[in-house]
This record gives structure tokens, C-alpha cells and sequence, in this order.
């Protein structure tokens, strides 16, 4: 049978089948897939082929579902994990779209961590967006700096987007079904991702209606996030006429979204000096006025990337993430 891999808690997955029912699969311990190195075999957003066996385990007619077969991947994401410089972990695969989710406070996400996912999602050539979220607890100095961060981000072609999911979510009148922002969901599979505490889970339930996903308060010392979603899950998005769980959702064709457990940073993975600058949109552009070709935009002379951030062309934000990411392929550290 094949079905849609839509829960993943590291020890089984869920998988979803075309006949509208979900089972609790299981992999077989040598179970690996080819050129593929990373913590999990089988991700999220995989077409997979399952087999039962009966009887296996403590001798009952109960089904046991095996995953014998991972299908080819239109594409992944792949996470390197920040301290173990070896090990990666496949977000999720077969998306349409990364969406990062972004508080400017309660917790303050950096622009370090926004331009590496960034660059990881050109490195894997997944569309990215970015979903500022919690706009209602921001100030007048807070909301100027999320314009500046918005007119950046646009500036260099990401979509952005403003909202706070808890108050579209808590006001009947005014659903987040019915507001622009749902829209960018549809007819895709949607990887929501960011640190913990942003309002992943949130914006989730608001889209879908429910509260399906656990939502938990950051803490009020640090203002960061508790870890509340500890698995990553994919959940359908159905139009909001359609009652949710009543028809079996066909496995292509439709729109799903992909909750993620929060994550403090990303690493690209192995990738050399030279390529770093590709991930970064406007550098990439730029460079190709080096007077090097090999230019790594560190003090060389002729360095076309150093004088367009002394102009202002290129951010210095940017430049300070791109500079980050060297240090990493420097130091075979990862932050
Ligand atoms: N004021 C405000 N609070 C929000 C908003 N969105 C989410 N929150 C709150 O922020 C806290 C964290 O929300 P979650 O949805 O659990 O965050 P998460 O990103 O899923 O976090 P992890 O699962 O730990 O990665 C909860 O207390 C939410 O109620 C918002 O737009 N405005
Ligand atoms: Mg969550
Ligand atoms: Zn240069």
C-alpha cells in the first residue's frame, strides 16, 4: 500500500492512505536510504510503500505495518543539528513551501537565524516565506523595525506577511480562514518552522479552526519558548465548509501543513567557502563583480560584496549571517 508519511515521533510514523484511514508504521532497524546520511531514514512528507505482517510480536492477529520503501522525494530540507556536527535530520520532504514563522519580541528571533534558514531553503531550492507573527504585542519602535525587516525581506523577493494568529484566531467574526494569509496555504504542503515559542502551533489551529496542536505559554523569565510540539506533524487543511476528518483527503492535489517542534538554530551542511555567498540572493548577484572569481567577500581587494554593504546596497545583517555561516565551514562548528 502506499500512503503519506504525516506523523513522525522517532520511534514509528504515521502514515496516511489513499482510502482515508492512518496507521502506525514502523521501520526495520538496517532500514537506510542510499546517499542519504541523516538521523531519520523516513521524514515527514514521504511517499512510502508499507506491508503487514500478522501476528508478529506477542503472537495476536493484530496487523503489524511495515515501511519497506521510501519513494523518490521530489525534494527535502535537511536540518543540521547545531552540536552534533555530524548528525542531519531531514525536516520534511516534498514541500511546496518553507514558511518561517518570526517574532520581532516575546521571544526576539534573530536575523541570524532568519537568513540561515533562508539560505538553507535556497540550498535545498524550497520557496521560502516569512509569517511575522504576535504584531499585536508589538510597540511603535517594535513595529518600525518589523516594517524595516519586512521592506528587506521583500527587497530580496521573500514573501512577507504580518499577523497575529492568536487574536485572528480568538475573534469569531474575523476567522484566519477567511483572511489573506490562509490563502498562501492552498494547494500546498506548507513546512511551518521557527524557534520555540513563536506561534507555530497556533497559527496552525487558527487556519484549521480547531485546536488540534498543544499550544504552550513562553516562559515569563526568559521569554522563550517551552518546546511545547515535540514531533513534527503534517495536518490537511480542508476548506472551511467541509467538516474536518469526514472524507478521506486525497493524498495528492490538496494542502497540508507541517507543524515542526521549535529550533534554536541551522547549520548548512557540507558546503564550501565559495558557496556560502550562493544562499544569499543579493551577495550572489553582486559577486559576480569580484575582481576574484574565488571570493569569499572576507577583506579581498576588488571585493565587490565589501563596498555594496559599505554603500548600503547590501545589509549589514545579511552580511553578518553570511559572515556566521563562514565561520562555520571554518571552524566545522555549527551554531
Ligand atoms: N500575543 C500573542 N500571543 C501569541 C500569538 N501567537 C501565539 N501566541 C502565544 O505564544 C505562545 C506560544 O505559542 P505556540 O503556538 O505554542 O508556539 P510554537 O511556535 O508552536 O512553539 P513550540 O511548539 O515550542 O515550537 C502561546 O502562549 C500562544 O498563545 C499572537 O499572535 N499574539
Ligand atoms: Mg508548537
Ligand atoms: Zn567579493
Amino acid at each position: 500500500m502506499k500512503g503519506l508519511v504525516i506523523k513522525s515521533t522517532g520511534t514509528s510514523y504515521g502514515v496516511h492512505f489513499l482510502d482515508g484511514t492512518t496507521a502506525d508504521c514502523h521501520v526495520k532497524g538496517n532500514f537506510r536510504i542510499r546517499g542519504i546520511r541523516s538521523t531519520n531514514p523516513v521524514a515527514i512528507g514521504d511517499y512510502v510503500e508499507v506491508k503487514t505482517e500478522n501476528g508478529t510480536g506477542k503472537g495476536e492477529s493484530e496487523l503489524t505495518y511495515w515501511i519497506t520503501e521510501v519513494y523518490d522525494r521530489k525534494n527535502y530540507i535537511v536540518r543540521r543539528s547545531t552540536n552534533l556536527s555530524y548528525a542531519s535530520h531531514i525536516l520534511a520532504s516534498n514541500v511546496d513551501m518553507a514558511a518561517l514563522i518570526v517574532t520581532i519580541r516575546h521571544p526576539e528571533t534573530s536575523t541570524t537565524f532568519i537568513d540561515r534558514f533562508l539560505a538553507t531553503c535556497e540550498a535545498y531550492r524550497v520557496p521560502a516565506c516569512i509569517i511575522f507573527n504576535k504584531v499585536d504585542l508589538l510597540n511603535e519602535d517594535e513595529l518600525q523595525e518589523l516594517a524595516a525587516l519586512r521592506q528587506l525581506y521583500e527587497s530580496l523577493d521573500y514573501p512577507t506577511y504580518a499577523i497575529s494568529a492568536l487574536t485572528l484566531a480568538s475573534s469569531p467574526d474575523s476567522p484566519l480562514a477567511s483572511s489573506p494569509i490562509s490563502s498562501i496555504f492552498e494547494g500546498k504542503v506548507t513546512l511551518l518552522s521557527g524557534n520555540s515559542g513563536v506561534g507555530k502551533s497556533t497559527l496552525l489551529n487558527a487556519i484549521l479552526g480547531k485546536d488540534i496542536a498543544r499550544t504552550g505559554a513562553i516562559s515569563s523569565a526568559h521569554h522563550k519558548g517551552m518546546h511545547t510540539t515535540t514531533f513534527s506533524e503534517m495536518y490537511p487543511l480542508y476548506h472551511s465548509t467541509q467538516p474536518l476528518h469526514t472524507s478521506p483527503q486525497p493524498l495528492h492535489n490538496s494542502s497540508w501543513i507541517i507543524d515542526t517542534p521549535g529550533i534554536k538554530g541551522f547549520g548548512l551542511l557540507d558546503i564550501e567557502k565559495e558557496e556560502v555567498g550562493h544562499y544569499f540572493r543579493e551577495i550572489f548577484k553582486v559577486a559576480r563583480d569580484c575582481r576574484y572569481s574565488n571570493c569569499i567577500h572576507m577583506n579581498e581587494p576588488g571585493c565587490a560584496v565589501n563596498q555594496a554593504v559599505i554603500d548600503g546596497r547590501i545589509a549589514l545583517s545579511r552580511y553578518e549571517s553570511y559572515l556566521s555561516i563562514l565561520d562555520d565551514t571554518t571552524e566545522g562548528k555549527y551554531r
